[in-house]
């Protein structure tokens, strides 16, 4: 049984102001356009703070800033000089964690317990990380003399919008780029907080740019011609939209889109485990993750056991305010996803799988999908093949290895995989044929600065994190 808790006072630890500006140069700006947006709580529906929507002359401007700044400044420093500014970052990360957890929760709708154990963790390990690289470089089997691009373009979506920052910009002023980027329409506020970091750490002004605004923002950014390195995560159709637009450009690129993940349950798997980590696959911030593991694909001599005890599971879960630190699902971002999982979930109903939640009160106001299971579903169905992006599980189920490989591979991205089986050698034949960027073994949405992270197929190309996430910002010809 669901409950819906009330909003603690948790949130007087964060001051959001009215209305912000564009951080350009290391200064608030005002955007040289009228045009403002807004961004809200999608667990209240109520404003949180009004922002400026960046027009293309607002984009020159960065652009030139950042421009100016690896110029005179970023591009010249020294590798342990950069590496100073990074740590200061990530201890400053480290410093405000709490209040930019429930920033991050308040406008994206995440719960705290993931905002505050997931998310701002791995934002401070990033910084950590790369802030450790910065000084060898010369040493990542890139080449003796790698050097950095110039100015990277970053675009990113609102599921990690502080993670997804930090995945961006820490590998990038490690190596030596200056950056402009861009944060999602719906969620801006912990990017806005982390122009204010970046005052309090002191990096030398244009280095990060940070300009607010929606689709057309992120457009002028990509197809600025003083643009060296173009760095996105978002949806398959925008991706293809920014390849062909930055196509015949001396851009360089990485692409970071959807997914349709397996999560693949055998039947010798040690089943209370397994059925954690299918609803950690899905049910993990409300679905809003690149790699959930959308699609469970279930040993079929296992299946009654294992949808029975996953449905118990589920019914243990408690959806509700997300600042609540009992709240295990959130809210769905904005009523333009919870239109997309609404429509999705009608198709999968219409072409004859078997929809199942537990029983659950919807609060009133706010962006609300309770978790849910289709049994029934071929490959066919639309919900076996376009990405939710919401707390959606299809389940399917196989016999053999060889079968849930190809059911698992059938599909256009190429992201993620988890393999539950208590067989090693099971689980190198598997890993050897997934056409996945990631598979997890026994475990499901684990990540690590240190671990690179892409996509085959229609999921993208390049890769972020690790030693591997240095080669999109560096120019790795000899000197
Ligand atoms: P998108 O609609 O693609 O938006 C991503 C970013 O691109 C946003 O900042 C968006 O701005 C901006 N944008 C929109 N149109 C643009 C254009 N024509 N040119 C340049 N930028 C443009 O995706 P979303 O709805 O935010 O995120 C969900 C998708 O992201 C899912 O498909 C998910 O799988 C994918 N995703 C992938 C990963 C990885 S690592 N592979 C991680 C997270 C998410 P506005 O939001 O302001 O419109």
């Amino acid at each position: 049984m669901f409950e819906y808790a009330p909003a603690p006072e948790s949130r007087d630890i964060v001051d959001i102001r009215p209305s912000y500006g564009l951080f350009i140069n290391g200064e608030w700006v005002d955007s040289l356009g009228d045009a403002r947006d807004k961004t809200i709580n999608p667990a209240s529906e109520e404003v949180l703070a009004e922002f400026a929507h960046a027009n293309e002359a607002d984009v020159d401007r960065a652009v030139a800033a950042a421009r100016k700044a690896y110029d005179s400044v970023w591009g010249r420093l020294p590798g342990r000089e950069r590496a100073k500014y990074l740590f200061r970052i990530a201890r400053v990360v480290q410093e405000r964690a709490r209040e930019l957890a429930v920033l991050e929760s308040l406008d994206n709708g995440k719960p705290i317990r993931e905002s505050r154990d997931v998310d701002l963790p791995l934002v401070a390990a990033h910084f950590f990380y790369y802030a450790g690289w910065a000084d060898k470089l010369e040493h990542a089997g890139l080449g003796p003399a790698p050097r950095p691009l110039g100015v990277a373009a970053q675009v990113i979506p609102w599921n990690f919008p502080l993670l997804m920052l930090a995945w961006k910009i820490a590998p990038a002023l490690a190596c030596g780029n200056t950056v402009v980027l861009k944060p999602a329409e719906t969620t801006p506020l912990t990017a806005l907080a982390f122009a204010e970091i970046c005052r309090q750490a002191d990096l030398p002004p244009g280095v990060v740019n940070i300009v607010t605004g929606a689709g057309d923002t992120g457009q002028a950014l990509v197809n600025h011609p003083d643009v060296d390195k173009v760095a996105f995560t978002g949806s398959t159709e925008v991706g293809r939209l920014i390849a062909r637009s930055v196509a015949g450009s001396r851009k360089r690129v990485t692409l970071e889109l959807g997914g349709k993940a397996a999560n693949i349950v055998f039947e010798d798997a040690a089943l209370d485990q397994a059925v954690e980590g299918v609803v950690n696959g899905i049910f993990f911030n409300q679905g809003h993750v690149c790699c959930a593991g959308s699609r469970l694909l279930v040993q079929e001599s296992i299946e009654a056991e294992l949808l029975a005890a996953l449905k118990r599971r589920l019914s243990t879960l408690r959806m509700g305010d997300p600042l609540d630190k009992n709240t295990d699902i959130g809210a769905i971002n904005s009523a333009a996803q919870l239109a997309k999982i609404r429509e999705l979930s009608e198709a999968g109903e219409r072409e004859g799988a078997e929809r199942w939640s537990p029983s659950c009160p919807i609060p009133e106001k706010g962006f609300w999908f309770p978790p849910t299971l289709f049994t029934g579903v071929a490959q066919s169905h639309r919900i076996a093949r376009e990405e939710i992006f919401g707390p959606v599980l299809s389940v399917l189920t196989f016999r053999t290895p060889a079968e849930a490989v190809e059911k698992a591979n059938n599909t256009p991205y190429g992201l993620s995989a988890g393999v539950w089986t208590e067989k090693g050698s099971r689980i190198l034949w598997m890993a050897d044929r997934l056409r996945a960027g990631v598979v997890w073994a026994n475990t499901f949405n684990r990540f690590d600065p240190a671990s690179p992270f892409g996509g085959y197929k229609e999921s993208g190309y390049g890769r972020e994190g690790g030693r591997h996430g240095l080669e999109a910002y560096l120019d790795v010809r000899p000197m």
